[in-house]
């Protein structure tokens, strides 16, 4: 094949290829609770073959418009939690890999095809984004109390996680089957320890951290971060 039919000029050919070949494409599940200044840049940076799903828990600031606008589907969920909105959009996709991410301006969807990536190889059942923070994204609390979390998911385990940050991929299918019960903060973490339970091939890649575009729900809250903490322990009880 050569590279002149798919009228790049400056393209090495193998990179044309790769860029043309036809891939799956992968649901990117987006919980969404009043982010309407993060969502435009966000969704103009999804990389081609992932589908932006939007999870609406009830915003006030036209996120849901705004996100439908830019031509993502959008869903609505009105319990409110980052579980239910996550669960809930697990359970409208339906392509093969699943995505997660923020939706408030913290994670570049450019990462994404990494994350997705080991999980399209067969390599993976389960990759998380390890989070390499900018100055000030991450507050001090919140990287403390993850780093904890993580090495406790190591000696419980011996899944060698060191973040369980909210950007990560996995079989759809699969991860239904692991049949997650939190609907609130403990979500992410509820999914590492089953997925290990399971016998499931977790990974890390690391993906970019920066500060998100508006205010905080969870850790950058007295309120969320103690909501987190007691979803959490709950499941390691
Ligand atoms: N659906 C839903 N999304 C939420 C809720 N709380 C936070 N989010 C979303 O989950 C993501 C992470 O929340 P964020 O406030 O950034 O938490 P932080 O990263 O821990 O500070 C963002 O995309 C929020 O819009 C919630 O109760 N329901
Ligand atoms: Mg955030």
């Amino acid at each position: 094949m050569t590279a002149d039919h798919h009228g790049g000029s400056d393209e090495r050919a193998g990179d044309a290829e790769r860029d043309h070949a036809p891939r799956p494409a992968i649901d990117v599940v987006l919980p969404v609770l009043n982010e309407a200044g993060a969502l435009p840049a966000l969704l103009a940076a999804m990389p081609a073959g992932f589908h932006p799903l939007v999870v609406d828990n009830g915003s006030t600031d036209g996120s849901a418009e705004v996100a439908a606008r830019l031509g993502a589907r959008v869903i609505h969920e009105p319990r409110r939690g980052f579980g239910a909105a996550c669960y809930t959009g697990l359970a409208a996709a339906t392509a093969d890999v699943v995505c997660f991410m923020d939706a408030d301006g913290s994670f570049d969807p450019a990462d994404l095809a990494a994350v997705a990536g080991p999980v399209m190889n067969d390599e993976a059942d389960l990759v998380l984004g390890r989070r390499v923070a900018t100055a000030g994204a991450w507050p001090f609390h919140a990287r403390v109390a993850n780093r904890y979390l993580a090495r406790r998911i190591r000696r419980t385990t011996g899944v060698n996680v060191r973040d369980l940050g909210p950007m990560r991929a996995a079989p759809r299918h699969a991860l239904l089957g692991l049949d997650l019960r939190d609907r609130r903060s403990g979500w992410p973490l509820e999914m590492v320890l089953r997925a290990a339970a399971a016998g499931w091939r977790v990974a890390e890649v690391p993906v970019t951290y920066t500060s998100r575009v508006g205010r905080s729900k969870v850790t950058g809250t007295v309120r969320g971060t103690v909501t987190a903490v007691r979803d959490m322990a709950a499941l390691l009880r």
